[in-house]
């Protein structure tokens, strides 16, 4: 991944609301090539085995029950500096504290329903992209 990919996904609730575009333009608009995208609804399983670091938090079963609940949407997308960027750009876990003009702050509508994943690190990055990506869907152009 070299660093300058990362791992996002749209949530189920920012799908729900057609907020799908309006989130890719900001992606785009600050910079980030989509490298490869799909529309993936995820059984229970694959949601509690994608948020594996958080089995046995109190929020697990909720988290995983609403990222199971409907379609998401993942993608890999490249900039310099991706990881870490692409935090700030989604702002805080809890949209009420994320700052104003990040996306979390923008279509977020709890702590849960935050609109959108973003990894937390390169090794992440390259786990979670991994689990849903093959190589053949990964796009240079
Ligand atoms: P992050 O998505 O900002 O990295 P994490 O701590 O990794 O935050 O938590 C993963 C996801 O679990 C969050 O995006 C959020 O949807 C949910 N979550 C985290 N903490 C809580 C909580 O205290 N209550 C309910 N849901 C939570
Ligand atoms: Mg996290």
């Amino acid at each position: 991944m070299a660093g300058n990919r990362t791992f996002a996904i749209v949530k189920p609730m920012a799908v729900r609301n057609n907020n799908i575009g309006n989130i890719l333009s900001i992606i785009n608009q600050v910079g980030f090539r989509i490298r490869a995208m799909r529309m993936v609804r995820m059984s229970k399983e694959e949601a509690g085995r994608f948020y594996e670091a958080h089995r046995g938090k109190p929020f697990y079963e909720n988290l995983t029950d609403f990222m199971s609940s409907t379609p998401t949407v993942a993608m890999i997308i490249e900039k310099e500096n991706a990881v870490e960027d692409f935090r700030q750009l989604i702002g805080a876990t809890d949209p009420d504290k994320a700052e104003d003009g990040t996306i979390r702050k923008l279509f977020g509508i709890s702590l849960t329903a935050n609109a959108i994943h973003g990894s937390d690190c390169d090794e992440n990055a390259e786990r979670e992209a991994k689990f849903f990506f093959s190589p053949d869907q990964i796009f240079e152009y």
